[in-house]
């Protein structure tokens, strides 16, 4: 891949999907395709291949996906099954019937079993069951991972794997139904400030653990196995460091100066006890992150403030 390779970022408004793109166009990348979800719907088959005959990316970034917190993969499973299937399906099958040079998958770290030994090491996918609250999202991800391997195996693609820890950063959902824990927090915290309220509730119990990357640290990982991995088995992307969700909630009470109680909500599911990765591999390849987390969670919180000043948040999702 270099700067004038034709390179189509599935999923670039999104919050890795942008990363990416912010990433290549820094580094010179300057032959990109984007389409926005209304242009072109991923989950149509043949409008997929259609947009893959006509464009003929070389190389492609698959970062479009059904994503959401514990609450959202919880309540739309048929549609986290169904999307992520359809998606992944469509791309990576266009991707063979036009002779994509390279393509980048990614999935996600709750494609472990939910009691797996830690941290998780990538030859512990399929050796238990799945946590329940996530187990469609995860079910359509270790099907996207094996599609990557099974083209490779009878057609010889290049096709590859990555699984990134949870993720935040720039260009987050802040929908406090459908997010995640941290982008949550942060807005519970500062509307919380803001309106002087007394207690922030937090859900579930606190003592889940986490692990937490930068986006922009993913996004360089990602680039970083585009250039210099063909291997046929996924790789783990992570800094290899959790935090209990009540350590979490701490940090970005401090991060946003709130001086309030914390109040924990335990109707609300707390989800797998702890899923860290084993980050090994990565490091043999040569990689590691660079973003600590308090100073990540700095630098959203002023992207967030910013975010509200210029009405640019994504409050509440469709
Ligand atoms: O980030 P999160 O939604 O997803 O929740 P998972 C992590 C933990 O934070 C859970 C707790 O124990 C939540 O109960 N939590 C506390 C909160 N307060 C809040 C809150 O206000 N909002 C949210 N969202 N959580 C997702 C999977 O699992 O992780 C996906 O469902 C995906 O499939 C993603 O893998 C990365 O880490 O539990």
């Amino acid at each position: 891949m270099n700067e004038k390779s034709k390179i189509y970022v599935a999923g670039h408004n999104g919050m890795v999907g942008s990363a990416i793109v912010r990433l290549l166009q820094q580094k010179g990348f300057s032959n990109l395709i984007l389409r926005t979800s209304k242009e072109l719907d991923l989950r149509n088959q043949s409008a997929v291949d259609t947009f893959f005959s006509k464009e003929k990316p070389e190389f492609v970034f698959l970062a479009a996906a059904k994503v959401g917190g514990i609450q959202a993969n919880n309540t739309y499973k048929a549609d986290f099954l169904y999307d992520n299937l359809a998606i992944e399906t469509n791309v990576i099958h266009a991707a063979y019937n036009h002779r994509v040079k390279k393509l980048l998958f990614l999935g996600s770290s709750c494609i472990y079993p939910k009691l797996a030994p830690q941290p998780l090491k990538e030859e512990y996918l399929l050796s238990g069951f799945l946590e329940p609250t996530n187990e469609p999202y995860a079910i359509a991800k270790i099907a996207g991972i094996k599609m990557c391997e099974a083209f490779r195996d009878q057609y010889n693609c290049n096709f590859i794997s990555a699984m990134p820890t949870n993720l935040y950063g720039p260009n987050d959902n802040y929908d406090l139904q459908k997010s995640h824990v941290l982008p949550a927090l942060m807005r519970k915290f500062h509307e919380a400030k803001v309106n002087s309220q007394p207690q922030v509730e937090i859900w579930g119990t606190g003592s889940p653990l986490r692990e937490f990357l930068h986006v922009d640290d993913l996004a360089e990982a990602c680039l970083f196995l585009m250039l210099n991995y063909n291997g046929k088995d996924f790789v783990n992307m992570g800094t290899g460091e959790d935090i209990s969700i009540k350590d979490l909630a701490l940090l970005v009470k401090d991060v946003v100066g709130y001086n309030g109680e914390i109040k924990f909500d335990p109707s609300k599911p707390d989800g797998t006890p702890r899923k860290l990765l084993s980050v090994e591999k990565m490091k043999t390849l040569g990689w590691t992150y660079r973003i600590k987390l308090k100073d990540g969670i700095i630098n959203t919180y002023a992207l967030f403030l910013e975010g509200i000043k210029k009405n640019q948040l994504r409050l509440s999702e469709q």
